[in-house]
């Protein structure tokens, strides 16, 4: 195998931006978009699977993900022309009231790695954004996060909201005070308590 997708893989781990950019613009002259595309996001797994282990913190995940992200540009084009786009889409926002988004931007960093198409709405982020959203993006899963206490009763609005639309899209929720427990009371399809699991999550309900 040539040894430049080892060594993209380890650019990726290490949150080079610049010499996974290079390298993958090399491998691109010879190699498989493909093949490119599954050195990134095996790549990013085990970062996700090393986060979760409590091996790395935040910071060196966020490195990763630009590192992943400034490949992505590289390929997108690429891998658009030849049909490998992201198959499943997931509408992501904080719920309304809430302005914490760190958590939020890694879950997205992690689906983006797991090759979902992402559409970020930011955070304080009405019912009504995440139905039109989901409705205008053809969502598969809408991924709701909270960080206090006081917003995480608008996640069964939100919930009850997408089941009196009609819109279909699968409904997980997550951030710190949310649980397992609180997912089944308000209805959604899936709670995960970290970013790595979340791209899991959202495999397991696209499957
Ligand atoms: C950073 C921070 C801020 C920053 C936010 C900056 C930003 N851009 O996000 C600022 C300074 C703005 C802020 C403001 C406030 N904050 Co604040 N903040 C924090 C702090 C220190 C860290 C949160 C964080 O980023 N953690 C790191 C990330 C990676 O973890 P995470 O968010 O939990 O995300 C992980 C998982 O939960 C999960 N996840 C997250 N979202 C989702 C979504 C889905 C779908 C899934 C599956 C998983 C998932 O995956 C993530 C990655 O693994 C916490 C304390 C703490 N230790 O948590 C307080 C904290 C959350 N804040 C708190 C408070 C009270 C406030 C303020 C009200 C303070 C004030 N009086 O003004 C305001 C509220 C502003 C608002 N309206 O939102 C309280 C909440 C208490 C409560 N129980 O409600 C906390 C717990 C601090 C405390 N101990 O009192 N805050």
């Amino acid at each position: 195998m040539n040894p430049d997708f080892e060594n993209l893989a380890e650019s990726v781990r290490k949150g080079r931006k610049d010499s996974a950019r290079e390298i993958a613009g090399k491998l691109l002259e010879s190699e498989n978009p493909a093949d490119i595309l599954n050195a990134i996001l095996s790549a990013m797994a085990d970062i996700g699977a090393r986060f979760k282990a409590g091996e790395i913190f935040v910071p060196e995940v966020l490195v990763a993900a630009r590192a992943m992200n400034s490949v992505l540009e590289v390929l997108e084009p690429v891998l658009v022309k030849s049909g490998l786009q992201p198959k499943h889409c997931v509408v992501i926002g904080t719920v309304f009231g809430d302005l914490h988004d760190i958590g939020k931007n890694l879950v997205a960093m992690m689906l983006r790695g797991a090759n979902f198409k992402v559409v970020d709405l930011g955070v304080n982020v009405s019912a009504d954004k995440f139905v039109s959203a989901a409705r205008d993006n053809n969502a598969d899963i809408v991924a709701l996060s909270a960080l206090l206490t006081t917003t995480m009763p608008s996640m069964g609005s939100i919930v009850e909201a997408f089941r009196k639309s009609g819109v279909q899209a699968k409904i997980i929720v997550g951030g710190a005070p949310v649980s397992q427990e609180f997912a089944d009371k308000i209805g959604a399809d899936g709670y995960s308590k970290d970013a790595a699991s979340a791209a899991d999550l959202c495999k397991r309900l696209v499957a």
